[in-house]
């Protein structure tokens, strides 16, 4: 079992990271980790924020010589920004100078401050801000090098801001990545990324925000994560949970599962063949996503996040209540992105490496990672004997 916790106020002195359930004997590095948190800061239509946060990580507990040990892995990632915000910040008793009592619509303000009874938006909107998304690109850094360990690959890439969509049926592969995350909004066709752009500066003129969408692909992914035997142990169910928790994201679809609602079930599914030069059964289409009967097939895992635009807008016109007076106002104003989705789709893969990386441990288990590899190679040769053969 794969578990990990993450702390942190946007603006507060740091993130922090604990991820529990890693098999020792995991290679890994500080820079990669640092790459990945780069790639997050990635995208066209970003604050200004993210041209001076460097993300410094500092790893605490849990690897020794560039391997895990088995034991908790605790890392913090520092927030440049925090000697502005040592007061307004501060654990000690006292009071904030500077009290938001005008909730932004969309946000998770008002409903945060009925729930806890807090006066002051700021005690919500610390942890509700996309900031924390850091820390799971850490615990999820470790994810993928597990997954790495038994040749899975999750990457992303954008297919909409606003209303630019890439209308491409093009999937990047595993060797594709440098290339999509060459494109300012990580989208592989030019075209279309030239229109995404555009759109971000036009929303921009005009302090507005836009949303988009990003598609999540796991090559490699063995069959058999996952399971049809009860409604929690679904990984499609899995996935949905894990996605739909990154902020901002109001959809998530596995496949193309909005697209064969409308069709018919001759058209909607994956017919299975058998490949007898590889001694497999494969799926040439991937309208399932990967996954049926919430177990992986052995295809490519596939699934589409729409992240709404943000809800902070640089020049706030949505109605409002200050809290305090009830009277009609507009929200406050907050330096903010225009839109942050080129960097949702790396949380996304961040979420799905969780997912899957949960659920290989599941399967193949292990306390280092020698054993690990071995129970997948072993299931791996076998799983495409037919049934009888591995029925006792
Ligand atoms: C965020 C608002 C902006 C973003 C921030 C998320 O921060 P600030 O208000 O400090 O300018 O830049 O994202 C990050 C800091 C990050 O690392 O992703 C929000 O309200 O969610």
């Amino acid at each position: 079992m794969l578990r990990y916790l993450t702390a942190g106020e946007s603006h507060g002195k740091s993130l922090v990271v604990i991820v529990e359930g890693l098999p020792a004997g995991l290679r890994i590095e500080q820079s990669e980790i640092t790459g990945e948190l780069g790639r997050r800061r990635l995208g066209y239509g970003r604050g200004p924020r993210m041209r001076f946060e460097q993300d410094e990580i500092e790893m605490l507990a849990g690897v020794r010589h560039g391997r895990t040990l088995g034991s908790p892995v605790a890392i913090e990632i520092a927030n440049t920004e925090w000697p502005k915000w040592v007061e307004e910040m501060s654990p000690a008793p006292g009071r904030p100078a500077k009290i938001l009592t005008a909730p932004r619509p969309g946000h998770a303000d008002l409903a945060g401050m009925q729930k806890y009874g807090f006066g002051d938006a700021r005690d919500v909107l610390e942890r509700a801000s996309a900031r924390e998304t850091a820390a799971r690109v850490v615990a999820g850094c470790l994810a993928k090098a597990l997954l790495a360990e038994i040749g899975v690959a999750v990457l992303s890439h954008i297919t909409a801001i606003g209303s630019a969509v890439s209308t491409s049926s093009v999937r990047p592969g595993v060797d594709d990545l440098d290339r999509v995350d060459a494109s300012e909004v990580r989208c592989i066709d030019v075209a279309a990324a030239e229109r995404m752009v555009a759109a971000i500066k036009a929303a921009a003129k005009v302090g507005d925000s836009l949303g988009g969408v990003a598609e999540v692909i796991a090559y490699g992914v063995p069959v058999g994560l996952g399971s049809h035997v009860h409604w929690d142990r679904k990984i499609d169910g899995m996935l949905a949970q894990a996605l739909m928790s990154i902020q901002a994201v109001k959809g998530v679809e596995i496949g193309d599962g909005f697209t064969i609602a409308h069709q018919l079930g001759s058209e909607a599914h994956d017919a299975i063949f058998y490949d007898e030069h590889d001694d497999r059964y494969i799926r040439e289409t991937t309208r399932a996503g990967g996954v049926e009967g919430g177990i992986t097939t052995g295809g490519p895992v596939i699934a589409h996040v729409a992240m709404k635009p943000l809800a902070t807008l640089n020049r706030p016109t949505l109605h409002t209540v200050d809290v305090v007076t009830k009277e009609d106002t507009v929200s406050f104003k907050e330096r903010t992105d225009v839109t942050a989705v080129p960097a949702m789709g790396v949380v996304a893969e961040t979420m799905m490496s969780l997912v899957l990386a949960n659920e290989a441990l599941r399967k193949f288990g292990g306390d280092s990672i020698a054993e690990f590899t071995r129970n997948h190679r072993a299931f791996v040769e076998t799983c495409n004997a037919t049934p009888s053969a591995v029925t006792p």
